[in-house]
Order: C-alpha cells, then sequence, then structure tokens
C-alpha cells in the first residue's frame, strides 16, 4: 500500500542500523535521547511540539485545570472518540498483506488483468474473522470464519468476501437480519457471547430448513480451525468472468491453503478460548513475522452457460456447492501473506469490503443473497466509517486512479481542484471522461431477462436436505462423530425442550443415524419426522407450497468435502512442545529438537519453571516455558524427552502428567524415549484399563525422530476417541 503523508504513518524510531530501538535502552538514555530526527518530537495535531506530557495547566500546582489547556482537551477529546461502532457481525477479525499472482492467464474466461497478466503481482489485504462473537471475543468460538480478499488491481479494486465454508444459511439476504438476531446474544441479556449453543438461534433455525445444509458444515470441525492458514475460502456465490468478446462462463472461487485444512475438536477449543483467546491472531502474526508466510491457491470451478440448468440443484442458490468431483477445482493461482498490518485500527478495522467492488472481467449473478448484500456492504460502511469517502482511508484506497464528480462529504481527504464538478462539461476540458470499453471500462453482462416481478422464491431453491446429506455421508467417522456430539452440545444447552425436539425432527430428514444418536444424548425420542409445515421461512398462504423437498443426491460422497482428505505431507510450522526439566538428556532433547526445526516446525522446551535446566551431560538448555503459563492446547504434539532424572521427576509432577493426559485426549502424536515408557505408564496412556488392544500410532516410544515427524504429519490421531474412552 502507498503510505500516505500523515504524520501517523511515519516509520517508528530506527537506530542508525536501522533496527527499531531496543526496548532494554535505559529509562535515562530514553529520556534525555538528543538523537531523534526533528520529525519524532510528540507535537499536537496541529504540529505545535508539546514539552509537558505529563501534567495538565492549572492554577497554581494543588489548583485546579485550566480550561484554556488545548493540549490537554486534544488528547482527550481525541481519546473520548477513539472507538468506532463495530462490524454488526464479523466483528473479531485479523489480517494480513500479501500479493496474488496468476500462473497462466485466464484471458480464455476473463479480462480481467489480475488473472490474465502472469507478469503481475497484485497487493491483497485479507481479513479473517468470526461472525457472532463481539471484537473481543475469543478465536475459538465455534462459528464460521469470514474469508475477505481485498485485490488492490490496476483496474481498480476487487473484494473477494467469502467464508471458510462454501454455503449459507440462507437463500434471500430478506432474512439476513432475522439470522443475525437469533445468533447474536439473546436482546434481553446479552448471552450467551460468540456462541451459537442457546434458544433463539436454534429456534430460528429448526423453523428454517434451508440452512440444513450450512448447519452441518458448522457444527462439523470446519467451524473449529486449527489456524486460519489452515482453512479453506470460498466465493460462496456463483459469480460469472466475463472475457474481452463479452462471452461469460459462471464461477465458484476457492481458496486452497498450501499446509491442508485442518481443525481442533470442541474440547479443545474451548480450553484455547481460556488459555489464550487470541489463538488465531497470534498465529497469524507471529508466523508472518518469522517469515512463515501463509500460502492459498486460487481455485476456480467453471461452468459454461450451457449447463447453468444440468443439475439437480441451482447455481443461483447459495446454500449449495458444486461437488468438486462434478466439476473440478482448477488452481490457477496463488495468494501469499507476508506483511502484517502496522496498525490495527488504520487497517483491519477501517477496511471496508464489499461484494460489489468487482472490476471488469468479473460479474454478479442474481442469487438473491449476493443481490442483498450489493445494497448492504456501503450502508454499514456509511454508519461504521462515518463518511461517503470511506474509500480514501489508506486501507481502502484503490492504486488505479480515481477521478469522478463526486464531492464533498465528512473528512474529505481530496483537494479536487479546477472549476467543474460535473458531467459532461466543457469548461474542464470534458473531463473525467468516460471510459470505451476497449479502454477499459465496466459494462455489465448483457443478460437477457423477461420476467414478472413477484416476491417468492425459485421452485429450484426447495431441496434443503440432500446436499446436508452429501457433506454428513462425505465425512470419516471420527468426523462424522464430531458432528453427533456438536448437535448434543448445542441442543443440550437449550432451555426450551421443544425447540431440541423440533431440530431433532429436522434432523430426521438429513440422516436418520445421526437425528437417533443426538436424540440419544438429549434423552429424548426421536421423531419420526419433522413437525409441519417446516418452512415457515418461506411459506405464506398465499404463495403456494414451499414445504422442503429432499432431491436425489447427485453423488453418494464427495472426499473433497472430509478434511481427513486432506495434506498430511508437513509439520511445517506446527508447535510441539518438548517436556523436560534437570537431568534431562541433553542429547535427546537436542536431536529431537534439530529434527523438528529442520521440517520448519516451532519447537518450545517446556519445564517447571522459567530459567534454564542442566542436561545429565552437565549442559544447560535455556526454557521457554513453564507449565504454569503454556498449555497442551495450544501445542500439536508432545515430546517427552530422555534422561531418567528428569522422566521420574516429571512423572511425579501432576501438571507434567496433565500436559501429556490431555494431549493424548486431544489425540495428539505423543513421542517419548524407550526410557519413557515408566513416565507413560504414570499418565493415562499407560494405564492398561485404557488400552484397547490395537496400539495406538500416535504413540511413539524410541523411535526414529524421523517417525515423530510423520506422526505429527497425521495433524490427530481421531481414531483414538473412537476406541478408548479417553479422560478430559
Ligand atoms: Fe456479510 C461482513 C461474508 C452474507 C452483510 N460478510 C462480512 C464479512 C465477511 C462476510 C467475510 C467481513 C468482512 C470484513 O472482514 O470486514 N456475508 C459473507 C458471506 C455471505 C454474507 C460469505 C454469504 C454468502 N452479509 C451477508 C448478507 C448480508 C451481509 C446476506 C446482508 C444482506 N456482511 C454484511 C454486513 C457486514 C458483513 C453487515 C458487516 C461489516 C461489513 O459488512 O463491512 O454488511
Amino acid at each position: 500500500m502507498k503510505k500516505s503523508n500523515n504524520d501517523n504513518t511515519k516509520e517508528p524510531l530506527k537506530t542508525d542500523a536501522g533496527e527499531p530501538k531496543p526496548s532494554n535502552q535505559k529509562t535515562e538514555e530514553l529520556l534525555r535521547d538528543v538523537s531523534h530526527p526533528d520529525d519524532q518530537f510528540l507535537t499536537t495535531n496541529q504540529g505545535v511540539r508539546i514539552n509537558d506530557n505529563n501534567n495538565s495547566l492549572k492554577a497554581g500546582e494543588r489548583g485546579p485545570s485550566l480550561l484554556e489547556d488545548f493540549i490537554l482537551r486534544e488528547k482527550i477529546t481525541h481519546f473520548d472518540h477513539e472507538r468506532i461502532p463495530e462490524r454488526i457481525v464479523h466483528a473479531r477479525g485479523s489480517a494480513a498483506h500479501g500479493v496474488f499472482r496468476v500462473y497462466e492467464s485466464m484471458s480464455k474466461y476473463t479480462k480481467a488483468g489480475f488473472l490474465t497478466d502472469t507478469s503481475r503481482e497484485t497487493p491483497v489485504f485479507v481479513r479473517f474473522s468470526t461472525v457472532a462473537g463481539s471484537k473481543g471475543s475469543s478465536d475459538l468460538a465455534r462459528d464460521v470464519r469470514g474469508f475477505a480478499v481485498k485485490f488492490y488491481t490496476e483496474e481498480g479494486i476487487f473484494d473477494l468476501v467469502g467464508n471458510n465454508i462454501p454455503v449459507f444459511f440462507i437463500q434471500d439476504a430478506m432474512k439476513f437480519p432475522d439470522l443475525v438476531h437469533a445468533v447474536k446474544p439473546e436482546q434481553n441479556h446479552e448471552m450467551p457471547q460468540a456462541a451459537s449453543a442457546h434458544d433463539t438461534f436454534w429456534d430460528f433455525i429448526s423453523l428454517m430448513p434451508e440452512s440444513m445444509h450450512m448447519i452441518m458444515w458448522a457444527m462439523s470441525d470446519r467451524a473449529l480451525p486449527r489456524s486460519l492458514r489452515m482453512m479453506e475460502g470460498f466465493g460462496v456465490h456463483t459469480f460469472r468472468l466475463i472475457n474481452d468478446k463479452g462471452e461469460a462462463v459462471f464461477v465458484k472461487f476457492h481458496w486452497k491453503p498450501l499446509l491442508g485444512v485442518h481443525s481442533v475438536c470442541w474440547d479443545e477449543a474451548q480450553k484455547i478460548s481460556g488459555k489464550d483467546s487470541d489463538f488465531h491472531r497470534r498465529d497469524l502474526w507471529e508466523n508472518i513475522e518469522k517469515g512463515n508466510f501463509p500460502e492459498w491457491e486460487f481455485g476456480l470451478q467453471i461452468i459454461p452457460e450451457a449447463d447453468e440448468h444440468k443439475y439437480p440443484f441451482d447455481l443461483l442458490d447459495p446454500t449449495k456447492l458444486v461437488p468438486e468431483e462434478l466439476v473440478p477445482v482448477q488452481r490457477i493461482g496463488k495468494m501469499t501473506l507476508n506483511r502484517n498490518p502496522e496498525n490495527f485500527f488504520a487497517e483491519t478495522e477501517q477496511v471496508a469490503f464489499h461484494p460489489g467492488h468487482i472490476v471488469p472481467g468479473i460479474d454478479f449473478t442474481n442469487d438473491p443473497l449476493l443481490e442483498g448484500r450489493l445494497f448492504s456492504y456501503t450502508d454499514t460502511q456509511l454508519s461504521r466509517l462515518g463518511s461517503p469517502n470511506f474509500h480514501e482511508i489508506p486501507i481502502n484506497r484503490s492504486i488505479a486512479p480515481v477521478h469522478n464528480n463526486q464531492r464533498d462529504g465528512h473528512m474529505r481527504q481530496t483537494i479536487n481542484a479546477g472549476g467543474t464538478n460535473y458531467h459532461p462539461n466543457s469548461i474542464g476540458g470534458g473531463c473525467p471522461f468516460q471510459a470505451k470499453m476497449a479502454d477499459g471500462g465496466f459494462v455489465s453482462y448483457t443478460e437477457k431477462i423477461d420476467a414478472v416481478k413477484v416476491r417468492n422464491r425459485s421452485e429450484s431453491f426447495r431441496d434443503h436436505f440432500s446436499q446436508a446429506t452429501l457433506f454428513f455421508h462425505s465425512q470419516s467417522p471420527a468426523e462424522q462423530q464430531h458432528i453427533v456430539d456438536a448437535f448434543s452440545f448445542e441442543l443440550g444447552k437449550l432451555e426450551r425442550p421443544y425447540i431440541r425436539e423440533r431440530m431433532v425432527g429436522v434432523l430426521t430428514q438429513v440422516d436418520k443415524t445421526l437425528a437417533t444418536k443426538v436424540a440419544a444424548n438429549l434423552g429424548i425420542p426421536v421423531p419420526n419426522g419433522p413437525e409441519r409445515p417446516m418452512n415457515l421461512g418461506v411459506s405464506a398462504d398465499d404463495k403456494g407450497n414451499h414445504e422442503p423437498v429432499s432431491a436425489k443426491p447427485v453423488i453418494e460422497k464427495s472426499p473433497a468435502l472430509s478434511m481427513a482428505n486432506t495434506v498430511k505431507d508437513t509439520i511445517k510450522t506446527r508447535k510441539i512442545a518438548i517436556l523436560a526439566t534437570n537431568g534431562v538428556s541433553g542429547s535427546s532433547l537436542n536431536t529431537m529438537k534439530a529434527t523438528l526445526q529442520n521440517e520448519g516446525a516451532a519447537v518450545k522446551v517446556i519445564s517447571q519453571k522459567l530459567g534454564s535446566i542442566q542436561t545429565e551431560e552437565g549442559g544447560a538448555i535455556p526454557v521457554d516455558g513453564s507449565f504454569l503459563t503454556e498449555a497442551s492446547v495450544v501445542y500439536d504434539a508432545v515430546f517427552v524427552a530422555g534422561g531418567k532424572k528428569s522422566l521420574s521427576a516429571l512423572a511425579g509432577d501432576p501438571d507434567a502428567l496433565h500436559f501429556v493426559n490431555e494431549a493424548y485426549r486431544h489425540c495428539k502424536a505423543i513421542g517419548t524415549e524407550k526410557e519413557g515408557s515408566d513416565f507413560l505408564n504414570a499418565t493415562y496412556i499407560g494405564n492398561k484399563a485404557s488400552q484397547s488392544k490395537a496400539p495406538d500410532p500416535g504413540v511413539l516410544i524410541g523411535m526414529n525422530p524421523k517417525d515423530f515427524v510423520s506422526a505429527i504429519a497425521q495433524h490427530r490421531f481421531w481414531e483414538r476417541e473412537m476406541a478408548r474412552k479417553v479422560p478430559a
């Protein structure tokens, strides 16, 4: 992004070597430092140098403060107005800068420059978010994640404002305020925060069968990402690509993370929320700082116009996906996030996305949810950012030149010179001109429309269950169990039993086994079917029958929908804890640490207290974290280093035992040396009563460090949960 001339964007203080000044500089030096360049003096917003930033102006040292103190009043007034309204949804977000480059020209399908010119590196700014929680809520709430990408293209801004789930809860924007009211904390007592496990949400959902496909995703582990860097992204709606001949194809946009798609489990998510509620934000920030730049490939599913009606679902229905097995995702380019924001408010908070920000070569379809969004996003920026000039905020500025006759308004930054502010004009030489299509002027796709005006929903939008069923049937047994558990948790939290019963009735339409298992956990009988009428969200007496149907699934299973089939060949950026204390075998610890670090993992030595530990060889190893400040839930795997003394001390330490037991419960890879068996016997892993006959492939004793690497790359051994009852 270009920097403005505003003082606030100036570089931080630098030493001669160009490094930020070390924070351990002596206080005395900081106060007396005379090497500051002139423009680093503290000033008022009017540029007046401030002599005393500690004391207000008073009539006498013990007297009243004076109204005349313009420095105090300016400082306090600015502070009083520091907050702006948080986003009504997606308030909690974390963002980063990066670049996008297309692999091969897509000119066959689109004239968009950033998708046709392989020499271009298009700057991007990406904001990830949860939906329901407030700005300060936990990253690990069970929720959909926003995945919004701003492309600063040479032809203007293109915003792809998507989610990490390829479908949406509702089919028509008319229902969006209802959906959001239902999921947000309840209006009387403002509870619960960042959680869908409450009556109003499930009351609404159980009366909106069209939400059933998205609900299956939201109750799956997709709603609990391990990292923002390990999520897929989806444009959700069907869009159009238009080439320079004016020909169109339908397109679905995808982001495929190169590290694979991985999630944590619900018990872990809840605990991470307590141990580190900034877990995702920290993970994104730290990895970018370390140079572990997150990468996604950009994918397109191209559907020729001739195939518009080929499928049993409607391409305009945002509750449907196009299975990748029917239309493969072509990976056409790569996005790399390589720079953290410098100022959270100026960038992450003030960025304004809008699905209506498109460039020539891309166009909308008549998806009724998208159509409503095209209105909503400008409107919300007006109240959130407070002015129609929000496009002038640095993070929102187009890198393509902006010329038009729009003028004035709150906080206008541009100084429009000259005498004309209208079109057509002759005084200003006719400027600015309209651009012909050949000059890159945006021309909407000439879609033929011949219709009567109605307030109704298309018949082709009536199948609410077949893709919910497809999703469930495509999951691994462990993933299916997690979905059962999630429904049981969420519905178990409800105060009104009739909502629970109604919801289980709707689930019978998705999958009988799912409904039966959830009902059993809730201690209620499985209803024979749903309450009728089901579809209060659509039906109105004079609009005909809108009761949902379940079409025959177009395929029985879609392996692409299961995270069990994702990338599992790398431990790059994974967090591994090595447990050790005095008497540790230095060679065991260092060999494992070096192996893991060579594979790109982040390794921390965790012990009973900070400082350093003595090795049995007589050396010392620094400790990175103690049991007091660290928790197994923020790590992907645990290695208990060798060394008899260390192992026996840890075997007698409840914190060390808890660390390993909890990692075991969360199905993580656990490793130790041969001599570590006694330690494991002190944990739940060695508790013979808990062992099933089959050995656990995720517990490695006396292994080659490379085998431990392969085990960690598996992400989790979810089958452990199925085989054994694992303690909390
Ligand atoms: Fe939305 C924000 C994604 C439907 C109205 N939405 C917002 C953000 C994302 C999405 C990622 C946060 C952007 C950021 O980081 O600043 N929204 C979606 C997706 C949808 C969707 C994928 C369905 C496919 N949204 C949707 C509808 C409406 C809105 C139907 C209203 C008719 N969304 C908004 C909003 C927000 C927003 C209220 C809040 C803050 C903002 O726009 O800038 O206007």
